[in-house]
This record gives C-alpha cells, structure tokens and sequence, in this order.
C-alpha cells in the first residue's frame, strides 16, 4: 500500500477567498452565511476570509481568477444562484459560471469551489439555501476546507505536477 491522502475539517491557519454573485441576493446572501458560519466553525479566522461581491454568476470566475492567481489564498468558493424560471439564457450563465470555475481551479492548482445553485424554481433555491436541503454555501466551504488541507498534504507530489 503507497500513501493515502486526505484533506482535513479544520481549516486553521488557512486563509479563503469568496466570490459571491449579487443576482437572486436573497438567497446568495444566505448561502455567503452558511460559507462564512462553515469556515468559522472549521477554525478559519475571521480576518482570512476576503470576500468579493460580483454582479452575476457569469461574472464569478473572473473574480475567482483575481483571487486565485493572487497567490495568496487556500482555495476560492464560488457563491450564486442561477434559477430557470424565465431566463431564456439560464444555461449558458450556469454553464459558463460553473465550467469557468473549474477550468480555473485546473489552470492554476487553487482549489476552486461551487457553491452555485441552478435550479428550476426560487423555491427549489431557496431550500438549498439553508432551509431544507442543508446550505450549499456551507458545503462548498467544506470542500474548500477539504481540499485546501489536501493540497497541503500534498505538496511534494503538487510540486512535482508544477501545480
Ligand atoms: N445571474 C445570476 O447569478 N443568476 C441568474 O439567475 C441570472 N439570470 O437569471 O439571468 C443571472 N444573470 C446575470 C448574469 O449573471 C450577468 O450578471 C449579466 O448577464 C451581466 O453580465
């Protein structure tokens, strides 16, 4: 057996970076509470965590580039909410905002992560914000926890890979 590993929970010492989107602010705003309650709750100190407002999900991942390539951060969270309803360009946003987001995360070896609702309904939103089904901003920043660790434990073989 060669060595197994992992990421960790406690994300002490790491400093994030959040980019969430203002479009449908109701409920990114509450996702962005669950990210910052999840990194409080992993160790992450109150001062490491930056966090950039952008318009719309389209504009995510250029925002998460700054961050990422800034050198300065653990990992990047991606926060918004694309819903259906009505929006004949729904697609191309979510697909855009969600495929720049990892294209990102490949390109420069930052974890990137996506806490971006796409969904049908305001109400299928807005469960996934914090309501039913759990807050997909907390999870994202738990992934972002996880993997920012991983990538510490990681490093020589990170290194090696020129990431
Ligand atoms: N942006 C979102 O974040 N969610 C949406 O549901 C949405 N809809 O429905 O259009 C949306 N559009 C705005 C887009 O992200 C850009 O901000 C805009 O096109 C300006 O570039």
């Amino acid at each position: 057996m060669g060595t197994v590993y992992e990421g960790e929970s406690s994300g002490a010492g790491l400093r994030m970076a959040i980019v969430v989107a203002r479009f449908n602010e109701r409920i990114t705003s509450s996702l962005l509470e669950g990210a910052c309650g999840a990194l409080r709750r992993a160790g992450v100190a109150e001062d490491d965590i930056d966090i950039a407002w952008v318009p719309g999900a389209w504009e995510i991942p250029v925002a998460a580039g700054w961050f990422a390539r800034a050198g300065r951060y653990d990992a990047v969270i991606c926060l918004g909410a694309v819903i259906r309803g009505g929006t004949p360009h729904f697609d191309y946003v979510a697909g855009e905002a969600l495929a720049g987001a990892a294209a990102l995360a490949r390109e420069t070896g930052t974890p990137v992560t996506a806490g971006i609702l796409t969904t049908d309904t305001t109400e299928q939103a807005v469960e996934r914000a914090g309501v039913k089904h759990g807050n997909k901003g907390a999870d994202a920043a738990a992934a972002a926890v996880e993997m920012a660790t991983l990538r510490r434990h990681m490093g020589n073989v990170a290194a090696d890979a020129g990431a």
